[in-house]
């Protein structure tokens, strides 16, 4: 228990592939999920044996105008694709899950080397979050961050197996110019100005990598839990290697799950709640997660990538119009990811949420600067003095476009010259923001 105090965590960290290797028929209660979401749950699942599956764009033209407008069109009605053809040597993903496997096959105490705290995660983890009693997940994971440069640190690296640091170095590398050749694509596919989405990430050079390889154990019970949680990637896009033999990922699609049939050596491509955001929701971050199987282990590295962190990230005024009107406030990806920190994973709700409170009246003060938001948003425990409890539906996007409701003041029965006249605030000097007081919040695994 010391041990666990000094890491961070609020109980001991159990290794989810030590539960696996033990034998044990059953999983602890921990990992048992409620009735609703488990994978036998009543709502349907779509199996791709079926047929659906999320659409498989060919990248070998990147630039072309038929490409721009295959990324669009599954950025708008799936937010998941499947990237074929995609420029990144087949040798190289196949040397980048051998080297993470290997880590992964290494003895215990050798990894335990890399065990991470909730400080940075990263490095060896096998939860998200640190509330007390949660509910875990059955799966470990490896946490790295690749940029920017300053958070780089080689040590957290395993240098085991031999060339796990250098394969995962070439890797990212060519992943990041993927990323940033679909931003390109995902770009014209909107309809706006050339860079227009690099640029609100900081640039090529601004833009934030990091890599959390997966690693789902072989499970007992896996009718009783899942490997990840359902949720949306925080970040802007998510490029995800996974593994070819083993099905495990599943997408949402209105009230279905579909589980994802990889295609050979093909990357699933996600938008990000970021991109969300930019594109005042025409492209759309979906909720998925993951389910494990009792006859097979499973790996997949995702490389997420996100916005320079402390840019506020709002939607470009060109997809924004009295049609349709903008959803969202400018935020920073550290504020948002400190509120997601704060909240926990929630499916979607934490990226509709946002959409609601600038539907709904501003905050207290009449400020809508981001810390405004952000702070009211961030409050623990206190609902948003303006927020609807209900969601938006993510699969109906136009009941987010209602009309905004009145304010307190604009429902006063009486006359308006008998209205209460408003006292001035009294002008007190805002405490530097929270997210930069929380050493937690730059170094969140996303
Ligand atoms: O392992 C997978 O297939 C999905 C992983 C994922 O969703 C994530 O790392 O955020």
């Amino acid at each position: 228990m010391a041990e666990a105090a000094a890491s961070g965590w609020p109980e001991p960290v159990v290794r989810v592939q030590a539960l696996s290797e033990s034998g044990a028929a059953t999983i602890p209660e921990r990992y048992v999920r409620p009735e609703a979401e488990r994978p036998s749950s009543a709502a349907a699942t779509v199996d791709t044996d079926g047929g659906v599956n999320i659409p498989v764009v060919d990248l070998s033209s990147p630039g072309s105008a038929a490409t721009a407008r295959a990324v669009a069109e599954a950025c708008r009605e799936w937010g998941f694709f499947q990237a074929v053809n995609h420029g990144v040597p087949q040798a190289l993903l196949r040397r980048a899950r051998g080297v993470w496997r290997g880590f992964f096959h290494q003895p215990m105490e050798v990894k335990q080397r890399y065990a991470n705290s909730p400080a940075t995660y990263e490095g060896y983890g096998s939860r998200l979050g640190v509330d007390k009693g949660a509910r875990l997940d059955w799966g470990d994971y490896y946490f790295l961050h690749v940029r920017p440069p300053h958070l780089l640190s080689y040590d957290k690296w395993p240098y085991l197996p031999p060339d796990l640091r250098e394969t995962t170095e070439e890797y990212s590398r060519e992943v990041k110019g993927l990323c940033e050749r679909l931003m390109a694509a995902m770009t014209t596919g909107l309809g706006v100005g050339e860079g227009r989405l690099q640029a609100a990430f900081g640039g090529e050079e601004g833009a934030g990598v990091c890599v959390r390889v997966n690693y789902y154990p072989r499970c007992p019970q896996p009718e009783l839990t899942l490997g990840l949680s359902s949720h949306s990637d925080p970040g802007g896009m998510t490029v995800l290697l996974v593994d070819d033999r083993v099905k495990g990922l599943q997408v949402r699609r209105a009230n279905a799950w579909v589980t994802v049939q990889p295609v050979c050596d093909a990357f699933i491509v996600n938008v990000g709640d970021q991109i969300q955001v930019l594109t005042n929701a025409v492209y759309r971050s979906v909720e998925h997660r993951v389910m494990v199987n009792a006859a097979d282990e499973r790996l997949s590295i995702a490389l997420f990538y996100n916005p320079k962190s402390d840019l506020p990230v709002a939607p470009l005024p060109e997809l924004v119009s009295p049609e349709r009107p903008r959803l969202y406030m400018p935020m920073s990806f550290d504020e948002y990811r400190l509120y997601i920190r704060r909240n926990g994973p929630r499916g979607k709700s934490q990226v509709d949420r946002l959409a609601q409170i600038n539907k709904d009246d501003k905050p207290a003060g009449g400020s809508d600067s981001p810390l405004a938001v952000a702070s009211d948003l961030l409050r623990p425990s206190q609902p948003h003095r303006h927020h609807r409890k209900d969601v938006t539906d993510p699969d109906h996007p136009s009941a987010i476009h209602e009309p905004r409701r009145n304010t307190v003041v604009d429902k006063d029965p009486r006359p308006p010259h008998r209205l209460p006249r408003r006292r001035p605030r009294p002008v007190v000097p805002e405490p530097p923001p929270r997210y930069l007081r929380d050493p937690l919040v730059a170094l969140f695994p996303f």
